[in-house]
């Protein structure tokens, strides 16, 4: 036990008062990369416990727990008070509100995040803009067609889940389309010979993530998927038009979502969700609609992180001849063995090489 009287990294004797900021006084560190956030702000036992489901600039809507009430809140001055490189208040954090009446309310107090999905504010360096607080998994939604799958895309965001530590699944709607396309008999596919092609062309992903097939238009495959959010808060993000908010009009009963409008003209949809709305489900589920996540894709993984971020590859890393191994044109590399073997497949390789050398340039 170092004596009570002296530092003993210093020697300072203890009677040279060291003046400490109290707790709610420290600045909030930043939360960049998916580190939690500490609390802010403090609990007068008037507040009730909430979730915040939607921010509209200085407003935000707290769904009250175990109640069904929705209130609209501002947050208090004193949360505001530091620079924090991080919004205050976001979608998805748990709060404390005051209930001020007529449906109003003010947050008094936010929990510690246990982690965020956020990008980069505009024009900044070190501010993040968080789009989903305390998501537990992310669903990354793709069209079979009407947008075609963007696989390296998939696999960006694929990475940055993997390296916030948040499970990621995968799924792929609009098996309706491709079913009424005509197979090699000329006869329309079906639904089964429309599966098969979405199984084909996210083969590589089989086994490495939960794949789910949908055509939210049919009905098909929304149970199952609706199976995985039990109890859980889900974000779900993919490119505009591929159907997120179809879905979640389709698994919430009191649902009233917009729908992009696709004209025919305009195949590729058109973008009507903006900014991350979380969705109360039932009792303990929550999915939110995110917005358009390219941007996300901002926040580079580092590249000596980029082989963990890739499943697959896990059983080889610390097995090539060299430890510092990038895996890129090394002698004796165990990941390139694997691609010859075909255990890692070509495809993902290469989406795994071209994110190494582009975060090495
Ligand atoms: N054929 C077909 N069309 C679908 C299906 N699901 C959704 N759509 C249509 O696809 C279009 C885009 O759907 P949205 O739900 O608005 O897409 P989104 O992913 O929310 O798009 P953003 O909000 O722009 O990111 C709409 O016209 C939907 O009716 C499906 O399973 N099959
Ligand atoms: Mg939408
Ligand atoms: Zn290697």
């Amino acid at each position: 036990m170092p004596s009570a009287r002296t530092d003993p990294a210093h020697g300072l004797s203890s009677d040279r008062a060291v003046v400490r900021p109290a707790m709610t006084d420290a600045p909030v560190q930043p939360a960049m990369d998916g580190q939690p956030a500490a609390e802010l702000g403090r609990l007068s036992g008037r507040g009730l416990p909430g979730v915040v489901l939607r921010s509209y600039g200085l407003w935000y809507d707290v769904q009250l727990t175990g109640e069904p009430r929705v209130l609209l809140a501002t947050i208090k001055g004193s949360l505001k008070r530091f620079r924090l490189r991080t919004d205050p208040v976001a979608v998805g954090d748990h709060v404390s509100v005051i209930d001020v009446g007529e449906n109003e309310g003010q947050i008094e107090w936010r929990a510690p995040r246990t982690g965020v999905l956020s990008r980069l504010a505009r024009e900044t360096n070190d501010t993040e803009q968080v789009i989903l607080a305390n998501a537990d998994q992310v669903i990354f939604f793709f069209s079979l067609r009407f947008p075609e799958p963007h696989l390296r895309m998939m696999d960006r965001f694929l990475v940055l889940a993997e390296a916030r530590g948040l499970p990621a699944r995968i799924a792929i709607n609009k098996l309706d389309l491709a079913a009424a396309e005509p197979g090699p008999d000329g006869a329309p596919l079906g639904m089964g010979g429309a599966r098969a092609l979405a199984e084909a062309t996210f083969r590589d992903y089989a086994g490495v993530y939960p794949l789910h097939f949908l055509s939210v238009a049919a009905g098909y495959g929304v149970d199952e998927l609706r199976a995985a959010l039990a109890g859980k808060v889900t974000a779900i993000a993919g490119p505009s038009g591929v159907g997120k908010s179809s879905l979640l009009n389709a698994i919430d009963p009191t649902g009233e979502r917009l729908i992009g409008d696709v004209s025919a003209a305009n195949r590729k949809g058109r973008h009507t969700t903006i900014g991350t709305q979380l969705y109360r489900i039932a009792p303990e589920t929550f999915v939110a609609d995110t917005p358009g996540m390219r941007a996300l894709a901002m926040h580079a993984v580092p590249g000596e992180q980029l082989p963990e971020c890739y499943p697959e590859f896990r059983p080889f890393l610390g097995e090539c001849y060299y430890d510092d191994c990038e895996h890129l044109d090394e002698p004796d590399c165990a990941v390139i063995a694997a691609v010859a073997a075909g255990t890692i497949s070509q495809e993902r390789y290469e989406s795994y090489a071209a994110l190494r050398r582009e975060a090495e340039a």
